[in-house]
């Protein structure tokens, strides 16, 4: 029989434009797959010519998710071009602030864009309320605490207010699923769980975006980070703002460890087999027969490592999440993340051909050269040329995966004491092998796993801030000398945000921007093939997946969405004149 070829375009629940193709065999396993971003904005090219004092503030535009974090890569290069190193209140508040956003993403990724992967919404009506609520007790056992959703009436009158929905014939947020699918797993009882938690997670993560604007003056796009320091100088000096901060935190970190870990426990143990079910090498991945679990992909993982422990400087500091690199996921190996290795290739990407290149000299000159349109009145991407409006980024010459589950696997790499904690105990609770992380399940573990270490050491951090605060430093910024720019300097600002490794990198010139390269987690991700023709980590992730119904590729979704990708930040650049640049239609129903 024939392969099939499944387009999947857009991919919803998550941010901007992703399609993928993939060509499945006669059993409907996936053979070959390919990942393509079909939007084109920007914003490196506008910040050319730019004092680099302001870039900041228009570089934390290329994204409306993880919109701080941009912010503050892009000020810690210009920090690094002046060598000036921040004090300890900036930052501790930069910590919070980015802490904050990972809790806060992390949260929304699991319930809102990702849950209803593994949670069938319908099969919720079904559910005995008082058989959810011991469900719910299990699990949370399993988690070493008590359900944060209990009884049966609770779970009763959630189920009331859906199937009111239901019965209207709206499923509002819930329409368009994939609803009582094959692949999904969950009993009733387990389903009613993650619709009443999704729910409930509307107000928590309202709360962690609430904590981000504490310090950060609003959000998204807080505006408290400044060259030097920050600027919430009051609230530093305010006992209470940072006891309100620590008030959500501590009311949220409650819903972290007694719904999304437990819960998290529960979808893991239910879809374990898929975690499970392959050990093959690499070699045998790319001729198409699965490797670690389903999802499993290049097994390749870098960091750049994060989150500043003390004030000896940005690249001299003890970190949270270290920097490092793991290949074949051999965790008996690391190496050290090293910032000349980096480049980006644009082989396979709507871009003028060049070779790979270091951030520092990048370049973004657009060169689209549309789809395929044949016979059968289909458009399709012309994966043997270009196919993405995303690069493809390279290290060391290697395809890698950022994220949460790189930042995990490396943390336990290198053996670094806290993570390695969090992370045994994660697997021991729930019985589970250290090689079921290799998997969509395991990508979908480790950032809960991050979850609930971010909140625990953030309660440290916060501490930390009042009691330095309450010994009379009151210290915010650090001066530096401007004019030291008028000579040719540069600067980069590599660290992690919530999806993965982010780099800016920035040249300067007679004071003024002359190079701008933002290289960012989805970038990493989603790239199209490179020079050589090998996968990208999303592209990689789908070799080996069955599907069970190829009208409903339910689990490419899945799949996708463990990586929790963003389009907008993954492309950032603009044609400044405005040209049109190619026009196709997008046909969202074809499965052919
Ligand atoms: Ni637009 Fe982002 C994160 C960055 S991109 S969300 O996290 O940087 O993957
Ligand atoms: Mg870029």
């Amino acid at each position: 029989m024939a392969k099939k070829h499944i387009i999947v375009d857009p991919i919803t629940r998550i941010e901007g434009h992703l399609r993928i193709e993939a060509v499945i065999d006669e059993n409907n396993t996936i053979v070959d797959a390919y990942s393509s971003s079909t939007m084109f904005r920007g914003i490196e090219t506008i910040l050319q010519g730019r004092d680099p004092r302001d870039a900041g503030l228009l570089a934390m535009r290329i994204c409306g998710v993880c919109t701080g974090t941009h912010y503050q890569r892009s000020i810690e290069a210009v920090e690094d071009a002046f060598d000036v190193t921040i004090p300890k209140n900036a930052r501790l508040v930069r910590n919070l602030i980015q802490g904050a956003l990972y809790m806060h993403d992390h949260l929304v990724h699991f319930y809102h864009l990702h849950a209803l992967d593994f949670v069938d919404v319908v099969s919720a009506l079904s559910a005995d309320p008082q058989k959810t609520s011991d469900e719910a007790v299990k699990w949370a056992k399993v988690a070493g605490t008590n359900p944060y959703i209990e009884g049966a009436g609770a779970y009763k009158e959630i189920q009331d207010r859906v199937a009111k929905f239901v019965k209207q014939g709206r499923l509002g947020i819930f329409g368009n699923g994939y609803w009582g699918n094959k692949h999904y797993k969950l009993t009733p009882e387990q389903n009613l769980i993650g619709v009443a938690q999704y729910l409930k997670a509307l107000d928590i993560q309202r709360d962690m975006a609430k904590m981000q604007a504490i310090f950060g003056g609003k959000n998204p796009h807080p505006q408290s980070i400044v060259v030097g320091g920050v600027t919430c100088v009051q609230d530093i000096q305010n006992p209470a703002r940072i006891a309100l901060f620590k008030q959500l935190l501590q009311d949220t970190t409650k819903f972290v460890k007694q719904a999304y870990l437990p819960t998290v426990y529960m979808a893991g143990t239910m879809y374990a087999d898929e975690a499970t079910d392959s050990k093959a090498t690499f070699t045998e991945l790319i001729q198409g027969k699965g490797v670690g679990g389903t999802g499993g992909g290049l097994l390749n993982y870098m960091s750049y490592g994060d989150f500043r422990l003390d004030d000896t400087g940005f690249y001299k500091s003890a970190l949270l999440f270290p920097s490092g690199v793991v290949y074949n996921g051999d965790l008996s190996k690391v190496y050290e993340a090293d910032p000349e290795k980096i480049a980006e290739d644009v082989t396979h990407a709507w871009y003028e051909d060049s070779k790979p290149l270091h951030p520092y000299d990048g370049q973004t000159i657009p060169n689209y050269t549309g789809l395929d349109k044949r016979a059968d009145g289909m458009a399709y991407l012309k994966t043997d040329e270009k196919y993405s409006w995303i690069k493809s980024p390279i290290y060391n010459d290697t395809r890698v995966e950022v994220g949460p589950l790189a930042r995990m696997v490396i943390g336990v790499a290198k053996k670094d004491e806290r993570i390695t904690k969090y992370v045994t105990n994660f697997l021991k609770r729930g019985n589970l092998p250290i090689s079921v992380l290799f998997s969509t399940v395991g990508r979908t573990a480790a950032r809960a796993i991050e979850t609930e270490l971010m909140a625990d050491v953030m309660l440290e951090w916060v501490d930390e801030l009042a009691a330095n605060a309450a010994s009379g430093d009151l210290s915010t910024w650090t001066d530096f000398d401007f004019d030291k720019v008028s000579v040719k300097t540069k600067g980069m600002g590599l660290a992690e945000a919530p999806r993965g490794a982010l780099g800016h990198w920035m040249r300067i010139e007679d004071g003024k921007i002359a190079n701008y390269q933002a290289v960012v987690p989805s970038t990493w991700n989603a790239g199209p093939r490179d020079y050589k023709g090998r996968m990208g980590a999303y592209e990689a992730s789908l070799i080996g997946t069955k599907v069970a119904d190829p009208e409903q590729p339910l689990e490419i979704i899945r799949t996708i969405h463990s990586f929790d990708p963003c389009i907008a930040c993954a492309v950032h650049v603009v044609d400044t004149k405005g040209k049109e640049l190619g026009v196709y239609k997008i046909d969202t129903q074809c499965s052919i």
